[in-house]
């Protein structure tokens, strides 16, 4: 493995990138002092002491540096479970006015992109709901069993910025013990092996390349799902902080391969522990491989002198903004 070598090169680059908005582009909003939340007149109950604002519209106030998927209401959208048939998994987004958000613009082929993780970041499940007129979004439960569970909803009401909501719901039944795999650089899933090249750093954007086999051979016919050759989400152990990073180039681009390697651009918001899960799809069904990887080593601090960007690969430079996240 050449992973130390990549990274001593990528973590030269990392003053240059600063303020790339790759997957977390509210990270790039002004970084104010981590004032609380600025919950709306709508939303009752929650009377902060410190805001005073009257239209809910503020893009770039507290929360617009915070990673996606920790808060439940934000910026006068409100994510609220509802009660559902047995099997079902039911929910609404209520706007700014408090009424069940209607309009969506479509993002990645969607316009809901439902994830679903238990806390322990076991059962990831990635699924598109349907819309119903009145606003409710309803889907087969992608809750595998008993737990508690994070459901993070990714959509962009029309009109507004992109939106990661998250809730908490509680499958009831035995509990299950299930500790997080160990950081690996390669893990098998329905017959494939990916393999992870690159680390996420804190502070900056860090190139992360995966790779798929079959049977010991490349595979190079991966699929489009929803118009990228992969999707990566990664959740960040404690709290799961939510980001949803699509890879550099696209189908039909003309200099995007169709494996076996597909490389993301991922900023990740701190030191700690993360849970990737790519999705590609291939043989006409989507799979998920799963990593626990490591941000941050204590050992091996970013050097702040700038020097010349090694590339990992001919295409290191072709981060387009265009391909942040939905
Ligand atoms: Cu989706």
């Amino acid at each position: 493995m050449n992973t130390p070598t990549k990274l001593s090169g990528f973590a030269l680059g990392l003053a240059a990138v600063f303020g790339t908005a790759y997957g977390v582009g509210h990270l790039t909003g002004p970084v104010t002092p981590a004032a609380e939340t600025r919950h709306d007149a709508t939303d009752a109950g929650h009377d902060s002491a410190e805001t005073d604002h009257g239209d809910g519209g503020h893009a770039a106030t507290a929360t617009a540096h915070l990673p996606g998927g920790l808060l439940v209401s934000e910026r006068g959208y409100t994510l609220q479970p509802v009660t559902a048939p047995a099997g079902e998994f039911a929910f609404r987004i209520t706007g700014p006015d408090g009424r069940p958000v209607t309009r969506y613009d479509v993002a990645h082929d969607k316009r809901m992109h439902l994830i679903v993780a238990r806390r322990d970041l076991s059962g990831f499940r990635h699924v598109h709901p349907e819309l119903a007129a009145d606003g409710t979004w309803r889907v087969a439960s992608p809750l595998a069993g008993p737990g508690v569970w994070r459901a993070f909803a990714d959509f962009t009401p029309t009109g507004a910025e992109p939106l990661t909501l998250g809730v908490d719901v509680t499958v009831p039944g035995a509990l299950a013990h299930r500790p997080l795999p160990a950081p690996a650089t390669s893990t098998t899933v329905d017959g494939y092996t990916v393999t992870l090249t690159g680390a996420p750093q804190p502070g900056g954007t860090s190139r992360l390349t995966l790779t798929v086999s079959r049977d010991g051979r490349p595979v190079t016919d991966l699929q489009p799902y929803l118009g990228a050759y992969g999707h990566l989400v990664a959740l960040r152990q404690g709290d799961l902080a939510y980001l949803h990073v699509h890879p550099e180039g696209a189908p039909g681009d003309g200099r995007t391969p169709a494996g076996p390697a597909v490389t993301f651009a991922a900023e990740v918001p701190s030191a700690g522990t993360y849970r990737l899960y790519l999705d590609f799809r291939h043989g006409d069904a989507v799979h998920t491989a799963e990593f626990t990887v490591v941000a941050g080593d204590q050992a091996a601090p970013a050097p702040a002198a700038p020097a010349p960007t090694t590339a990992p690969t001919p295409d290191a430079d072709h981060g387009s903004p265009g391909h942040g996240h939905s």
